[in-house]
């Protein structure tokens, strides 16, 4: 089973897309494409592939208002990311019970060099209140992947930063991530298919190396 998460952050051709599909778990789409291709032509690209869809709307707003986006957009997406921040009461609470039927994401740390885990144990306490099916954990800093670990030993943990942020194949799987989350260097590499390739061998290569740490099976 793949471990590859590809981020569409542009628009692809479905038969471009359909060839990947056969060597990924699932497709991650945000604003980016939503904005690019609207609602009913994400869905045309990416159903009927059997790929996960993960809906990174990043949700962080009062209850209302995420349940509104959630609600038009739910159609879209197979699971659903948001921030953690936001806190439960008034928030979070009203959007897992949106999105009972759907898996919901929590951020619980980011990947770029300005994120803070400094706010690591509060985005704890609220992931626990809430308990979403998975989370999102920084491929760029693998402390943190184990520690979230060691958190949610059963969560689905979906790991960004793998490729054009600098973090090697396989490196977040090893610290305790399902997936990892991988988009400019599949979708801008002159060969995609190619490139994709060659981070599913490395990931293979990289879990055969660290047998006996944190990777779990899928
Ligand atoms: P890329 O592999 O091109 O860096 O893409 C990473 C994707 O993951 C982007 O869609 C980005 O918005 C998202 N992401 C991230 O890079 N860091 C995070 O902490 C959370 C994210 O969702």
């Amino acid at each position: 089973m793949s471990r590859v998460i590809l981020s569409l952050d542009v628009p692809m051709d479905r038969e471009r897309l359909k060839e990947l599909s056969h060597h990924l778990a699932g497709v991650k789409v945000g604003w980016p494409l939503l904005l690019d291709l609207g609602p009913s032509k994400v869905s045309e690209l990416t159903k009927g592939l059997g790929l996960k869809v993960i809906l990174d709307l990043k949700l962080a707003d009062i209850d209302s208002t995420m349940v509104s986006i959630a609600s038009k957009l739910k159609s879209l997406g197979d699971g659903f990311i948001a921030h953690s921040f936001v806190g439960i009461d008034g928030a979070l609470d009203s959007l897992r019970r949106e999105l009972k039927d759907r898996e919901l994401y929590l951020v619980i740390s980011m990947s770029h060099p300005g994120w803070s885990d400094e706010v690591y144990q509060y985005l704890l306490q609220v992931t626990k209140g809430v308990n979403p099916e998975g989370l999102v954990a920084p491929a760029t800093r693998h402390s943190v992947v184990r520690r979230a670990r060691a958190d949610f030993p059963d969560k689905i943990i979906i790991s960004p930063g793998v490729g054009a942020q600098g973090a090697r194949p396989g490196s977040a799987l090893c610290a305790g991530a399902d997936f990892e989350i991988v988009g400019r260097s599949v979708y801008l590499s002159h060969s995609p298919l190619d490139s994709l390739l060659k981070i599913v061998k490395e990931q293979e290569v990289a879990i055969n190396e660290c047998k006996g740490g944190m990777a779990r099976e899928t």
